[in-house]
Order: C-alpha cells, then sequence, then structure tokens
C-alpha cells in the first residue's frame, strides 16, 4: 500500500488523535448532537512528555503544533567542524521517514528553508563545554552548542523524543511529530563513565562497539578497558609478542580467550571518539598480573614463569618490582598502548597487591607513574595508589566503600567515584540473581540510583570530584547479552548520577522516566533486567 504523502496536519492529528481522553458515561441526559459545524474541537491535552534518562538541567514543553518531520525535511550543520558533520549525519539516520533515505544534510548552508532542523556551534562557550540548547517548534528545530560533543549530547536528548520505533532498522513509521520544547542542558560531572573487564573473559571489537553505542545513547563519554589481569592479556604489544600469543589463551574457565590487535584496539578508540567517548586503557599492575608473568620467566622474581590461570581468586600475582627487567617491560607496555590511545589518560591499576609491603609498594606506584607521564599521558589507579607520592594530575578511582581519601583530595588528588556498593555493575541485583558476585553487597536500582558523588565521602567535595564510572567485572559473564543484563538498566541511573543535577534528581521520578527507557531499549534489542522496582512502559 502507498504510505500516504505526508502533510503537516497529519501529524496534527495524530498528536490530538493520541491524546483525546475517552468520554466517560454520566447521569445527565445527552445534549441533542449538534449540527458538525459547531462540533467544538477537542482541546490536545499533551501526552506526558517524553522520559529522557539522563534529567536535563531544563525542559519546558512548548505549545502549539509539533514539528513535522517529512522527506522534504532538510538538516544543516552551520559549522565546518567534520566532527558536527558526522552528528547531523548520525541524527539523519534516525530521522529517516522513508525508506533507506533520510533528510538531505547540508554543512555551511546558504539560505535554511522554514521547517529545517539546524545545527550550530554558536552556543555562548560560558554554558559549559558540553551544553546544549534544543528548541522544537512547529516551523524548525534548532540545536545550539559550544563544542560537537554538546551537539551529539542534543542529539541524543531528541532521539529519546523520537519514537522508540525508529531504533528499529527496518521499520520505519511515517510521519514523524516531535512536540514542541525547548531544553537547556549541560552535565554536572566531566568524567561520565563505564568500565569493561575484558581480561576475565574477551569481549570481541563488535561487543564493545555495542557498549559504546549504548553508553553514548545516555550521554557518557568514558569508557575503561581492563585489558589486562590474572586470567588474559587482551591487547597486542609488538615488543613483547608472547604477551598474547601465550597470555591471550584462554579466559575464566578455561575458554579460549582473544585480544585485540593493535589495528583492532584503534578501530575501537575511532568508533569511540566519533561518538565523543575516550577509551582509557588498563594494564593493571604489579597485581593482577599471572598472564603476563606466564608468558615471560624473565618477569617472575624466581624466573619460573606460573601456569595460565582461569579461576577467580585475586591478590596471588606480583611483578618482579626488584628488577630493572620489569621496569622496562612497563615502559614498553605503556609506550605502545600511549602511542595507540589519543585520550590523555592511561590506568595502572594498583589493586589487591599482597604480595608487597606498603614501601614497595608505594615506590613501584611511583616509578610507574613517571613512565606515564613520560609517554604524555595521566596516570589513574584504583584507590591503593593513594598510598604513593600522586603528582596532583594523578586521579585516583575510588572502589572500596570506606576508604578514607579526604587527605589524597586535600592534597589537590582528582577522584572519580566507583563505590562497589553503589556502582559495581557485576554485583547482584538481589539473592535470586545467578549471574555476578555480591562481596559488596546486592544492587539494585535505586541502589545504584540514591548517592551523591560529592557527599559519599568525608573531605571529597564537588571540586575535587572528577565524575562516575560504573565497572562491569566479568568472572561470571561471557556474552555481551549477560553483560546487558547486569548494565541495564542500572548503567541509566549512573548515568543520571553522573549527568544530572543532584538536586533535580529523585528516585520516584526517575522511576517513571527510567520505565519509559524500556520501548526504546526493547527497539534496540537491548537484554536489560526488568526490576520489580521499576514501572516499565509496555
Ligand atoms: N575487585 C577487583 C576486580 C574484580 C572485582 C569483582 C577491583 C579494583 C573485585 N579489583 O575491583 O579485579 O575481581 O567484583
Amino acid at each position: 500500500m502507498p504510505w500516504p504523502r505526508f502533510v503537516p496536519r497529519l501529524a496534527a492529528a495524530l498528536v490530538v488523535a493520541a491524546s483525546l481522553t475517552s468520554c466517560t458515561a454520566s447521569s445527565k441526559p445527552k445534549p441533542a448532537p449538534r449540527p458538525p459545524s459547531q462540533e467544538p474541537t477537542p482541546a490536545p491535552t499533551p501526552a506526558p512528555f517524553p522520559a529522557l534518562v539522563p534529567l536535563p538541567v531544563s525542559v519546558r514543553p512548548g505549545d502549539g503544533a509539533p514539528f513535522a518531520v517529512s522527506p522534504a525535511t532538510a538538516i544543516f550543520v552551520q559549522s565546518p567542524d567534520p566532527r558536527a558533520m558526522f552528528v547531523a549525519e548520525f541524527l539523519a539516520g534516525l530521522l529517516t521517514t522513508v525508506g533507506p533515505v533520510g533528510p538531505s544534510v547540508t554543512q555551511m548552508g546558504a539560505s535554511i528553508p522554514e521547517g529545517s532542523v539546524v545545527l550550530s556551534l554558536d552556543l555562548d562557550p560560558a554554558a559549559g563545554e558540553e551544553a546544549y540548547d534544543l528548541s522544537v517548534a512547529s516551523t524548525g528545530v534548532s540545536l545550539k552548542a559550544s563544542s560537537p560533543a554538546g551537539l551529539f549530547y542534543g542529539v541524543q536528548t531528541l532521539r529519546q523524543i523520537l519514537p522508540p520505533i525508529l531504533e528499529h532498522d527496518a521499520a520505519r513509521p511515517r510521519p514523524i511529530a516531535i512536540p514542541p520544547v525547548r531544553i537547556t542542558d549541560r552535565p554536572r560531572f566531566a568524567w561520565r563513565g563505564a568500565m569493561l573487564d575484558v581480561a576475565r573473559h574477551f569481549f570481541g571489537v563488535e561487543d564493545v562497539k555495542r557498549y559504546l553505542d549504548l553508553l553514548a545513547l545516555h550521554k557518557m563519554n568514558r569508557l575503561h578497558l581492563h585489558l589486562s589481569d590474572d586470567q588474559g592479556w587482551r591487547i597486542e604489544i609488538k615488543s613483547w609478542p608472547n604477551l598474547t600469543a601465550m597470555g591471550a589463551r584462554s579466559e575464566v574457565g578455561g575458554t579460549v580467550g582473544g585480544f585485540y590487535t593493535q589495528e583492532q584496539y584503534k578501530e575501537i578508540v575511532a568508533y569511540a571518539r566519533e561518538r565523543f567517548i575516550d577509551i582509557v586503557p588498563e594494564i593493571d599492575m604489579p597485581g593482577h598480573t599471572n598472564a603476563a608473568l606466564s608468558s615471560y620467566p624473565e618477569l617472575n622474581c624466581d624466573g619460573v614463569a606460573p601456569p595460565p590461570y582461569t579461576d577467580i581468586k585475586v591478590g596471588f600475582s606480583c611483578l618482579c618490582v626488584s628488577d630493572e627487567r620489569t621496569y622496562g617491560f612497563i615502559d614498553d607496555v605503556v609506550r605502545e598502548i600511549s602511542a595507540l590511545t589519543p585520550g590523555p589518560f592511561f590506568h595502572a591499576g594498583g589493586d589487591e597487591v599482597k604480595k608487597l609491603t606498603d614501601a614497595d609498594y608505594a615506590q613501584f606506584i611511583n616509578r610507574v607513574q613517571d613512565i606515564v607521564e613520560r609517554h604524555g599521558k595521566r596516570l589513574i589507579g584504583w584507590d591503593e595508589v593513594a598510598l604513593a607520592a600522586l603528582h596532583p594530575a594523578s586521579v585516583i578511582q575510588h572502589w572500596r566503600p570506606g576508604t578514607a581519601l579526604g587527605a589524597a583530595a586535600a592534597k589537590g588528588s582528582k577522584l572519580i567515584m566507583s563505590p562497589a556498593n553503589r556502582a559495581y555493575l557485576d554485583m547482584q541485583y538481589d539473592p535470586a540473581s545467578f549471574l555476578g558476585l555480591f562481596w559488596a553487597g546486592r544492587i539494585e536500582v535505586r541502589d545504584a540510583y540514591s548517592w551523591d558523588p560529592a557527599t559519599l565521602m568525608e573531605g571529597v567535595g564537588e571540586g575535587s570530584v572528577l565524575g562516575v564510572e560504573a565497572p562491569l567485572w566479568t568472572e561470571t559473564l561471557a556474552t555481551i547479552r549477560e553483560v546487558e543484563s547486569m548494565a541495564f538498566p542500572r548503567l541509566a541511573a549512573i548515568a543520571e548520577v553522573a549527568w544530572s543535577p543532584q538536586a533535580a534528581r529523585g528516585w520516584d521520578d526517575f522511576k517513571i522516566r527510567l520505565g519509559g527507557q524500556g520501548p526504546r531499549w526493547q527497539a534496540m534489542g537491548v537484554n536489560f533486567y526488568r526490576s520489580p522496582q521499576v514501572p516499565w512502559r509496555p
């Protein structure tokens, strides 16, 4: 059946039809039917405004007719920046209304007809680097930002206003009507991150890209890849080939592991950067190193390489910190990975070291800090690194509930907050869960949502907090669908903790908006946990 030629009034009719309330029978006699010309047009009661997560700073629904997207709709991006063009193309892909051809996209258009979508970078920079200003009216859509990243986040918000069915590649509705609204927004924290442990179980490039897509939808901008541990070394190091030739052969449970060639790692980095996400590589040291130690005898103090390890204990492995060859190894690894990583950070791990004195541990971290900085990166470490003489540029990632880091903050260290009893997505939801662990306690969605990173820890206020990150350790997770079932819906909660103003956040409102994400996640095929705490919209 040929689709009806799309006309704006059809969109208006759709909105009105969708909002008509059904008349209820009343005891009063029915008034005599009036001639059609006098039938009052029912005032359209606006449907509840689409559910937005994370909550923007300001959302003011407009009045008047919606913006009607049609095959004639054109997108203009009034900046020569190629990254702004990527955002426009990304939006065009979402707004495809007729077959495989989406709206036209013009960069630096000379004349812009009414009824267009206009992206521009002329928002006052004082609004914030990742801020955006979105205005939808029947006459057109305007999205302003002070950086391409801001444009991208404005498009993610617009995406959540669009019908979820648009996420289906195959089905495209006709027509699309976008309700009028004015949204001004900016993130609370600069670091809005997730960590994926690809060492315990290996996840290939396509799985990582899938995870990046889901992070991008929620305005998150950091993906920390845990690239090495006792069970596996997951990135090619050309100067130490056995790290992957031997150290990547297995994973937890003894199944086949895997690794990223440097070309594949660059592919992940590029895909992430297009979506304004920095990849943060982690080589965990001096502990969590059995995969490296089993690949090179000379990295072991006794010169004997231990066997590969496929169980899930921690703390038993340690590089030989008293042997200079270890620092040559670390220098090669940091050099090669840093050269492939445009982002400013290198994560050196530092967690769960049971084989060293505090003094030897601190001395080791101090040397690694120098190596990382020599290769142009800023060190990040799990919160044990606070024992070392950290430079102000180095970042502490808080993970152990109860750790006191106020003194480090007072000395100028910045923190990423990843409290294991709030943000560890490998923690089970409840005792009925069969995936995940529970050493830090069980975390339901409300637990992941109801905390403030700036008041969590004594002496660590807003100014000391770079932001929030949700680690997902994969001892018990072997597939991306299992990862999704642990990550969602809690990652959306963490995304709001990281983005939205604390004073505007509340569980009773959030759970409704979170429930509203269900249809979109279903359209995207996300294997999300239907938490009983959330009123999931069908
Ligand atoms: N702690 C270990 C991880 C992982 C985790 C599982 C950190 C920093 C427990 N270290 O979290 O390697 O085993 O929940």
